[in-house]
């Protein structure tokens, strides 16, 4: 038994959509526990106008019934509100009538760090419109809809998940002057943002192959969010630079840890301690004073496309960053208790916790 999510939908399209497979029947779903992280992702410091436009909230189309999942594949909607400003240039279908609104007119201008040039190359495009439409991080609302709903399952076990944000443009509080201060010299940033786990008990991940370990999972899961260039788990890098002796967590007898430098994963199992995830965002590549390109029409050198777009979306990470993280957890406890009920997927839990006295009673 494993959860999946395949997601579709382009920016200024008519909507993103998800298919969640693999959850429990019984699960309850609070609509506004799910509106209210996609109005955390809204939110932050430095988005784009565009915020203003889209008040994110879900659609559920298959799978749940009187607020309880059915055991059935899950379908989830989140409308594009700008799509009526690019219902011509965004049309599914061949447009009728005359170019009116966005996107009438072809991006030959491929934007260093964006989707763009690889993007027209590998799919023969020749609107890099065509590319960049499904690369943007918009895509991320109909994923923190999925993770908001992986969020729900894994609270059942008693387990919480937080994203919070470490640093933007290298400030670490206060970070609105240095939003300020790079729109104003039309430029972006970006910054680190961290996720942190309680309730995990030991086990959950394996060593037993690559695919199976809970930090390689974690690790791709927050890379492939938009503009994420670098994923740590516990201490990471800093670990490269210590003595063994002072880079491992000691045990008690009560198998609990004196110090959580392995970010609560050890050979890509959960070691019953906090889990903590780091990620590096990169500065967002749409920039207004652009940087030297080509026009792809032409041959010719030009400077990259300059459209609406976020200074910063650090805040946004944190949030899609932890729903991220959040649907990793709920795969690998979906893996580990099984279950077609909820409750027997708690059953499961129980009878683990008891077979391994976790926590430890004294
Ligand atoms: C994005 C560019 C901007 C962001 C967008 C991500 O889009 P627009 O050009 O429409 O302003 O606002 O993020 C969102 C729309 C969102 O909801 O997070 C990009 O190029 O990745």
């Amino acid at each position: 038994m494993t959860l999946a999510l395949a997601t579709a939908g382009e920016s200024h399209g008519p909507a993103l959509v998800a298919i969640v497979t693999g959850l429990p029947a019984g699960l309850t779903l609070d609509r506004e526990a799910i509106d209210a992280d996609l109005r955390r992702r809204q939110q932050g410091y430095g988005r784009s106008p565009r915020q203003q436009l889209e008040q994110d909230a879900v659609e559920v189309l298959a799978g749940l019934r009187h607020g309880r999942t059915l055991g059935t594949p899950l379908a989830l909607v989140v409308r594009n509100r700008d799509h009526k400003n690019w219902t011509w240039g965004m049309s599914p279908w061949p447009p009728e009538g005359e170019p009116s609104g966005k996107g009438t007119k072809a991006v030959t201008l491929p934007r260093p760090g964006h989707a763009d040039l690889a993007g027209v190359l590998k799919y023969g495009h020749t609107d890099v419109r065509d590319a960049l439409e499904r690369a943007s991080a918009r895509h991320t609302a109909v994923q923190v809809a999925a993770g908001a709903v992986a969020k729900a399952l894994v609270s059942e076990l008693g387990v919480s998940v937080a994203g919070t944000v470490l640093e933007v443009g290298g400030v670490v509080e206060s970070w609105e002057a240095a939003i300020d201060a790079a729109r104003g010299d039309r430029d972006t940033l970006g910054g680190v943002v961290e996720v942190r786990v309680t309730g995990v008990p030991p086990g959950l991940g394996s060593y037993a192959s690559r695919d199976d370990r809970l930090d390689a999972r974690l690790a791709a899961a927050v890379m492939g969010i938009q503009a994420v260039k670098g994923v740590e788990i516990g201490d990471g890098f800093a670990l490269a630079r210590l003595r063994g002796s002072h880079a491992h967590d000691e045990i008690e007898t009560s198998r609990r840890r004196r110090s959580n430098r392995a970010g609560g994963i050890e050979a890509g199992v959960t070691n019953g301690e906090e889990i903590v995830v780091r990620a590096a965002m990169k500065p967002l590549p749409t920039l207004m004073r652009p940087l030297d390109s080509v026009d792809l029409a032409t041959g010719e050198a030009a400077q990259a496309l300059v459209e609406r777009s976020d200074v910063a979306a650090v805040e946004a990470l944190a949030v899609v960053a932890e729903s991220a993280v959040a649907w990793e957890l709920a795969r690998a406890a979906r893996e580990k208790f099984g279950g077609d009920a909820l409750e027997d997927l708690l059953a499961a839990h129980r009878a683990y916790l008891d077979r391994i006295q976790w926590p430890r009673t004294p």
